[in-house]
């Protein structure tokens, strides 16, 4: 899409927002993305009065169309003091269908209504055999496999309103931010018991849908990736064009299997009952359902952390 075009489209999606919603929260500084299983950041972060807008109704805004993945705008104040915060409440995903440069609209519109800082939260499976299902990785970088092949969401001609034609990335996850981060997880009280970690990683962008193969998720890990996911990616690129600053959550809600031995086999096929091979099949089978239950039951860290970052980048 040419320049001309997206900043008629996100002018028009703005106008119709500022129809919508009051005056007072007409400017968010912060711009939260809300991932699967993690739709309850809503009611931490803005527990007061909201005004929701479903993203059908905001023009050129693309639509989700994953169970578990409701969409809607909110906007509200954080913890009810006077300084607006936007959610996105559920994100549309490149394998719905969409066009790599249509799934980051949402970040350019932000961009447009004065957010300074986007909190991504996202699932992710588990590539890092030091992690466990439950944990949480900071994003410290990430490897644009889609992109590297083509599919980038700023291919085309540039949108010089927006951003520079070659953005660099070396520097897309804000340091303080990922540092602050850390020591806020440190200051929160872990409780006996909850064995949840922050790691620092690399997340893996793959098209999807489907989940990875062994063979897949070997070459990811060999690649130096400790995580994969098929989000996140093309939003942080767009929003580190437009000089948004990025901070990043992944939830590790599975576990890829990497299987053992040369090949990565699990079981050795030749030598073993039919009894074995059952046993064998349903291993570390990757599933929505487990990851969207990995969420809902991270939700209440996953809050913590994110509202604590929020106060923090706001100075409340
Ligand atoms: Cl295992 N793979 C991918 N690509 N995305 C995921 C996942 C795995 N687990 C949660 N999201």
């Amino acid at each position: 899409m040419d320049n001309a075009t997206l900043s008629k489209q996100t002018a028009e999606a703005l106008t119709y927002l500022q129809s919508k919603v009051p005056a007072e929260l007409h400017e968010p500084v912060i711009g939260i993305i809300c991932g699967s299983g993690l739709n309850g950041l809503a009611e931490s972060v803005l527990p007061g009065p909201r005004c929701e807008v479903p993203y059908a109704n905001v023009p050129h805004f693309p639509l989700s169309t994953v169970p578990g993945h409701a969409g809607n705008l909110l906007f509200g104040f954080f913890e009810l003091n006077k300084k607006p915060v936007v959610l996105m409440v559920g994100r549309v995903h490149y394998y719905e269908g969409h066009s790599i440069q249509s799934i980051t609209f949402p970040i350019r519109l932000m961009k447009r209504l004065g957010v300074r800082t986007i909190i991504v939260t996202n699932a992710a499976g588990g590539l890092n055999s030091d992690y466990s299902v439950g944990d949480l990785v900071v994003l410290q970088d990430h490897i644009n496999l889609a992109g590297l092949a083509g599919i980038h969401p700023l291919r085309g001609p540039n949108a010089d309103d927006f951003g520079t034609r070659f953005p660099a990335l070396s520097d897309a996850y804000d340091l303080n931010l990922r540092r602050r981060t850390h020591q806020l997880w440190k200051s929160l009280d872990r409780g006996i018991g909850n064995t949840r970690r922050l790691h620092e990683g690399v997340y893996a962008f793959v098209a999807g849908p489907s989940y990875e193969t062994r063979a897949e998720c070997r070459v990811l890990r060999s690649l130096g990736a400790d995580i994969v996911g098929m989000s996140t990616v093309p939003e942080i690129i767009v929003a580190r064009h437009c000089d948004i600053r990025v901070i990043a959550l992944s939830l590790v809600t599975n576990n890829a299997v990497l299987g053992i031995g040369p090949r990565g086999d699990d079981i050795d096929i030749q030598h073993s009952s039919a009894h074995d091979l059952n046993k064998a099949i349903g291993k570390g089978k990757a599933s929505h359902e487990e990851v969207l239950a990995a969420g809902r039951k991270a939700t209440a860290d996953v809050q913590q952390l994110v509202s604590l970052l929020v106060r923090d980048i706001l100075g409340a």
